[in-house]
Formats: C-alpha cells, sequence, structure tokens
C-alpha cells in the first residue's frame, strides 16, 4: 500500500514529464520572486507594472506553445497549463496578462498569420518587449460575439476600421491590438486585424474602479477611423472560428489557472484551521471544518485531473472544444466555491488583504464571467448532447 499524500491525491506530479516538472518548478519560483511580492500593492492601488511582461519573457512563460524559431519554447499544452496554474497561485490578474499574450495574440498571429506578420511580432511579444491585448467583446456584444458592430471597410490598399471593444485586459498598456470586425469586403464575414499603438484614431482608456481583477489593466478599445493596409489582416482565418480557436485555448488555461487560485485558499484554510483555536481545539479538528478541506481537496484533484486529460488530448490532436468548455466552466465555479468557501473559514480575519483568500475570490468571480460564463458553456454543452440550440 502507497503513502497517501493529501496535497497531490492522485499523484498529478507522477504523471507529468521531467520537462514538466521543470517548467512548472521555474514558473513556480518567478511567481513566488517576482509576483508575490508586489500583487498586494498592485491590488490595493490597482496598478499594473508592464515590466512585468518582460519579466516573464526572460523566464520564458510567454507563449510556451509557439515554436522556438518565433521566440517561444515549442512545449506542450500540459506545460502551458501548468504555468497558468502557478501563476495563478498569486493572483488570476497576472494569469490574465500572461494568457492574453499567448493564446489570444500570439497564437493568432502564428495560426492564422502571414510570415512576415509572425516575424514582426511573435519574437518582441515572447520577449515581453511588446505586449498584446485581444478585441472581441464590444459593450452590446458580450456572451455573443457574432452580434459585434465593428466594421472594416475597404478603402484603395487596405480597410478603415470603426467601432468600439469592451472589457479588454492590458489594452492600455498595449502595443499590439488583435481586433476582430466585420469585413464587408469579405461579404461581413469576421476577420481579424493587427493594429499597432500609436495609430491614427486608435485609443485604450482605462476602465477604473474595478473590485475583481485588480492587478490586471482592462481597458475599451475605441476604433475612429483607423486607417490600415492589407498587411494588417490576418489571412488565415475566417468567421468566429478566428477568435474561438484562440479561446479554446486560454479556456483551457484557465481551467488549470483558477485550480492554482483554489489550491492557494485551500493550503491557506487548512493551515488556518491547525493554527486557530477556538473552544480549546484548532479548527481543523472540527467535523464541519474537516468536511469543507474535504470538498475542497476533492473537487482540486478531480478538476486537475480532468485538465490534464484535456491537455494530453489537445497534445495528440485529439480533442473537441466542448471538453475544454467542461473544464472552463467546472474548474472556474469550484474554484470561486472554494475560495468563497476559504474565506468564511477564516472568519473575521478572512476579509483581510494578507490572507489572500478574499482576493482570490474577487479575482474569481471575473475569471467565471469572461471567455464565455459559467452558464454560456452549460449552453454550449447542452446544445452538443441535445442538438437543441437554447441561446435564444
Ligand atoms: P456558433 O454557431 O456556435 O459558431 C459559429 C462559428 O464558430 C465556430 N465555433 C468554433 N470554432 C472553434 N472553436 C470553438 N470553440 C467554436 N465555437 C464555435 C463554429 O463552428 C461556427 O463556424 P462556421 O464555420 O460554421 O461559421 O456561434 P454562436 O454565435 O451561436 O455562438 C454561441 C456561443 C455562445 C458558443 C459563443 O458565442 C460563445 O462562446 N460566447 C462566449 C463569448 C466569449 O467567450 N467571449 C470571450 C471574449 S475574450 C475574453 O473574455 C478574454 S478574457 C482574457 C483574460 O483576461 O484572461
Ligand atoms: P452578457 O453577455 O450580457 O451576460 C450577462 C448575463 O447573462 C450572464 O450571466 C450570462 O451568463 C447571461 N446570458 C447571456 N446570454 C444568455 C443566454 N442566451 N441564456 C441565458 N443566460 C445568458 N473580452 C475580450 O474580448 N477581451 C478581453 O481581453 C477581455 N477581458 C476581460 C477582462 C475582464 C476583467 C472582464 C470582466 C471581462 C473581459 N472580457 C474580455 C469580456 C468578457 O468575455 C465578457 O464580459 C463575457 O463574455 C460576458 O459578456 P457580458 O459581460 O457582455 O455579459
Amino acid at each position: 500500500k502507497s503513502q497517501f499524500d493529501w496535497a497531490d491525491p492522485f499523484r498529478l506530479n507522477s504523471q507529468l514529464s521531467e520537462e514538466e516538472r521543470m517548467l512548472r518548478d521555474a514558473a513556480a519560483s518567478f511567481a513566488a520572486d517576482r509576483l508575490a511580492t508586489r500583487v498586494e500593492k498592485a491590488y490595493l492601488e490597482e496598478t499594473t507594472d508592464p515590466e512585468i511582461f518582460r519579466e516573464m519573457g526572460e523566464a520564458g512563460l510567454l507563449g510556451v506553445t509557439i515554436p522556438e524559431q518565433y521566440g517561444g519554447i515549442g512545449a506542450g499544452y500540459v506545460s502551458y497549463g501548468l504555468v497558468a496554474r502557478e501563476i495563478e497561485r498569486i493572483d488570476s490578474g497576472y494569469r490574465s496578462m500572461m494568457s492574453v499574450q499567448s493564446s489570444l495574440v500570439m497564437h493568432p498571429i502564428f495560426a492564422f498569420g502571414s510570415e512576415e506578420q509572425r516575424q514582426r511580432y511573435l519574437p518582441k511579444l515572447a520577449s515581453g518587449e511588446w505586449i498584446g491585448c485581444f478585441g472581441l467583446t464590444e459593450p452590446d456584444a458580450g456572451s455573443d460575439p457574432g452580434g459585434m458592430r465593428t466594421r472594416a471597410t475597404r478603402t484603395g490598399s487596405g480597410y478603415v476600421l470603426n467601432g468600439s471593444k469592451m472589457w479588454i485586459s492590458n489594452a492600455p498598456i498595449a502595443d499590439v491590438f488583435v481586433v476582430w470586425a466585420k469585413s464587408e469586403a469579405h461579404c461581413g464575414k469576421i476577420r481579424g486585424f493587427v493594429l499597432e499603438k500609436g495609430m491614427k484614431g486608435l485609443s485604450a482608456p482605462k476602465i477604473e474602479g474595478k473590485l475583481s481583477l485588480r492587478a490586471s489593466i482592462t481597458g475599451e478599445v475605441v476604433l475612429e477611423n483607423v486607417e490600415v493596409g492589407e498587411d494588417a489582416l490576418l489571412p488565415g482565418v475566417e468567421g468566429l472560428r478566428g477568435p474561438f480557436e484562440c479561446l479554446n485555448r486560454a479556456r483551457y488555461g484557465i481551467a488549470w489557472g483558477s485550480m492554482g487560485a483554489a489550491e492557494d485558499c485551500w493550503f491557506q484554510a487548512r493551515q488556518y484551521g491547525l493554527d486557530r483555536k477556538q473552544f480549546n481545539r484548532p479548527l481543523a479538528a472540527t467535523q464541519l471544518y474537516q468536511r469543507k478541506l474535504a470538498d475542497m481537496q476533492t473537487e482540486i484533484a478531480l478538476g486537475l485531473q480532468a485538465a490534464l486529460q484535456v491537455g494530453r488530448l489537445m497534445e495528440s490532436g485529439d480533442w473537441a472544444p466542448e471538453m475544454i468548455s467542461i473544464i472552463k466552466r467546472n474548474n472556474c465555479g469550484k474554484a470561486l466555491d472554494i475560495a468563497r468557501m476559504a474565506r468564511d473559514m477564516h472568519g473575521g480575519n478572512g476579509i483581510q488583504i494578507g490572507y489572500r483568500i478574499m482576493r482570490h475570490a474577487q479575482n474569481l468571480e471575473t475569471v467565471n464571467t469572461y471567455e464565455g460564463t459559467h452558464d454560456v458553456h452549460a449552453l454550449i454543452l447542452g446544445r452538443a448532447q441535445t442538438g437543441h440550440q437554447a441561446f435564444f
């Protein structure tokens, strides 16, 4: 009979390759040294240090699945998930910065861009010299991105873009904007465009006053007669498949990341219960407290195992987006429940910034909403098993 490891019940560690474990450990060291040390101030003051991108780039944590010739490290999807888990263990906002850059900006340029676009953007995005953002959501088109109003109109040598995007991570500090618009020249189909900071008519004002994901800057993207050449168009994709192919990867990473935040809450709740005494005994010696710890352990162990399986299927090419809907939806929902439960288990201390739990809980409200809300993923899964479209 083997020894039970309460912190790794299903021996996730033993299911990883040596290279995966090394990258995970490097990400964990980076997160402890560079992120944990600045997150509290950043969260309280609602500030984002753009230097973090360069530091992540130096550590090899941006675009890990992108081939080396473009600045990535050509690692697999499990490696990418492990990096997301370690970064989100510190803060969902930092994972957001990493996953937008990697899955929503570098991936479309790599997968759908021309060779010139790949050469121009990917190495600088991988090093963190340039910061990227991804504009899909609009003020009146969130869960239903097909209802977007942003338009690209043909000019002699290129396009003019008009419209606005809302809730765009990294936008106010971005150098590179991957923006999705309906193109009149392509029968109204959605096309991707790569814009650059400083283009006339392009602005990205910060959205102030978020009570969630405060360490990650969010903005609008306003497009007022922005003129671009043909070279700004992503040539390799059209229709909603373009943004969704990027979202598949980012949602997958979020399934791992949210488990990192949940683990931090679980480990803290366990330690708090061992240290704190009420009624002359540790809280952790009570039945109700232990049941909550058991629930946390169970959901996290199952959530990580599911994310690992989907990652392996992505690596072998045998995957479907619905698998990602299951793990994005379940892991985010469970992580949010765990963070709220851990907050309660800390009593009054649970609301203090130093205990981290409430920051995670606040962040996970966003994580449960962006990249397809909990209910939207339920509708995707409902459609897949009944054949009935229930969105409208
Ligand atoms: P539907 O009819 O289902 O599909 C339209 C076309 O798109 C294709 N498609 C996919 N392709 C690849 N992967 C997927 N997951 C795909 N889902 C759909 C589909 O095959 C079809 O192609 P074609 O060629 O036949 O036209 O489209 P619908 O309009 O009915 O969509 C409904 C729904 C709910 C599935 C979809 O709109 C949805 O997922 N809504 C959620 C929106 C969302 O996730 N937004 C995310 C914005 S980005 C963000 O939040 C970043 S936060 C980042 C951070 O800070 O970390
Ligand atoms: P809505 O679509 O209006 O949904 C509101 C509620 O209605 C939800 O509960 C939803 O589940 C429910 N609902 C919607 N449709 C249905 C239906 N058919 N049936 C039943 N219920 C339904 N977007 C980007 O493009 N790029 C980014 O980088 C980005 N970063 C973000 C960062 C933050 C901090 C936040 C908060 C959001 C970000 N988003 C980004 C936007 C995010 O993807 C959207 O907020 C999300 O897709 C939901 O859209 P919405 O806010 O318009 O809500």
